[in-house]
């Protein structure tokens, strides 16, 4: 994407795009499903080249998945995606030595099976011939600039990061066999990572472009760009592959209660905390479409959304977050099955099985909203939508009827605004502050609001623990 940044003025134009995933290849432990890292650095170079004159580029990607660099530099083996089994059980293992509360006293992150910590234990001896770990946007950085570093956003989603004191977690690394070595020097949202390596700068015909860091991680980046008013108080959901659920504060929430409810606190832009629930998120239909294609059955994502808007309501709900809806694979069967444990009939269509999985994301959208509220104390008047997920009508429709508050759909393209604000910013312009940049998001971007309804919601989410059901 390129951005233009002016007064009054924020505008993205799509480049290039192209499809990203899983690769599943076979190995000694039967297969393993990594990234295409470097043809996504491949279509990197590819968009640069196709973007023309810009000022500058910044980087954004997922979190938690990274690289490791020997000793030259050279990426040791393709990096593992985080759907990977690599991670079954470890989590377990590690937190004999070191148990949750300690990890969650220092790191503030959520419990999640492909935490960096987790991914880097399941390397096991790999690790020895490894000197640096960087994550996937300081990667694709390393590559483009010859710097190493760790941008500080994702840093905080590896739990390895000490989110009071902002420095790396260096004992706990050392107590998890991690050796320190790996984590290489923070750097903040707005540094200079550096300009392009000499040969790239020639074949781009780009000399001295400055690579500048952003929020790298993904959702550090979209929550910049979610247009609250300042004097509100909002919660926010970005919601694409997964959907991010949370709250913006000043300070880590690190009280039991956060513990008990598995909210993270990753570290935003300027310093803010992003306290959060991550919830399965549109993968669960994604998935479903795949599923369906690789049968030969394919369906268009409209026409089963007409159909789901058009099926009843809250007819069956799963809880999404089950660990059984992490793994690629057949989602139609996981959530007939996860229904039929609960006491309740599978959906019979497919209008109504994207219904029970648009109605269940809702449902833990209400979820996650009322325990951060309840968590933290603080009122919730309205959600912001951002992400893909905000142009699915049925979802913010449901979403604000769930949450019994109204919801702000938009922008659509969060993180890559988000990302563009804070190199803008970086590079010169006037956007002191989050508040300036949340500004100029509402003056220049399409949002749309959707008001709350009710329905039967309480009631529906007795369901999805199966209460009452006699096996
Ligand atoms: C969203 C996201 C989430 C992170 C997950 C895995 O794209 O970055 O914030 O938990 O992907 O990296």
């Amino acid at each position: 994407m390129t951005g233009t940044v002016g007064p009054g003025r924020l505008e993205l134009a799509e480049v290039r795009r192209f499809p990203n995933g899983g690769v599943r290849v076979a190995d000694a432990t039967g297969s393993t499903l990594h990234w295409d890292v470097l043809g996504l650095y491949r279509e990197v170079l590819a968009g640069l080249g196709d973007a023309g004159a810009v000022a500058g580029i910044g980087i954004d990607s997922w979190a938690v998945d990274y690289g490791l660099l020997d000793a030259d530099g050279r990426l040791l083996g393709n990096p593992v995606h985080y759907r990977d089994s690599r991670t079954d059980g470890v989590a377990g293992r590690v937190q004999r030595g070191l148990p949750a509360r300690e990890l969650f006293a220092v790191t503030g992150l959520q419990e999640l099976p492909f935490n960096t910590l987790y991914q880097l234990v399941a390397e096991g001896e790999r690790l020895a011939a490894a000197e640096t770990m960087l994550l996937i946007p300081d990667l694709l950085g390393y590559w483009l600039t010859g710097r190493v570093g760790a941008e500080r956003t994702n840093a905080s989603t590896t739990q390895l990061y000490d989110v009071r004191a902002r420095t790396w977690a260096h004992d706990l690394a050392e107590r998890a066999g991690i050796p320190t070595r790996l984590l290489p020097a923070l750097r903040d949202p707005g540094d200079r990572v550096g300009t392009l390596v000499p040969d790239l700068a020639r074949e781009l015909g780009k000399p001295e472009l400055p690579v500048v860091a952003v929020g790298s991680h993904d959702t550090a980046s979209a929550v910049v760009a979610v247009p609250a008013e300042p004097s509100t108080n909002f919660a926010y959901v970005s919601s694409g592959t997964w959907s991010l659920v949370g709250l913006e504060l000043d300070e880590p929430e690190l009280g039991e209660a956060a513990l008990a409810a598995n909210f993270t606190n990753e570290t935003g832009v300027d310093g803010k905390i992003r306290f959060l629930r991550n919830v399965m998120g549109l993968w669960v239909l994604t998935e479903t479409l795949r599923t369906w294609a690789v049968r030969g059955e394919p369906a268009d994502l409209a026409t089963v959304l007409a159909e789901a808007a058009d099926a009843p309501a809250l007819a069956a709900v799963v809880d999404l977050d089950a660990p059984e809806f992490l793994p690629p694979g057949d989602m139609p069967a996981r959530v007939a099955a996860v229904c039929r444990k609960t006491g309740q009939r599978p959906p019979e269509s497919r209008g109504a099985l994207v219904r029970c999985i648009v109605d269940s994301l809702a449902l833990a959208y209400r979820r996650a909203v009322r325990q951060a509220s309840e968590v933290t104390g603080r009122p919730v008047d309205v959600v912001h939508v951002v992400g893909g997920g905000a142009r699915n009508e049925l979802l913010c429709r449901l979403t604000a009827d769930a949450c019994g508050v109204p919801v702000l759909a938009g922008p659509v393209e969060a993180a890559a605004l988000g990302n563009v604000l804070v190199q803008a910013r970086a590079l010169g312009a006037d956007l002191p502050d989050l508040a300036a940049m949340r500004r100029l998001i509402r003056e220049t971007q399409p949002l749309r609001r959707y008001e709350p309804r009710g329905g039967n919601w309480a009631a529906a989410e007795e369901r999805l623990s199966g209460a009452g059901v006699v096996a």
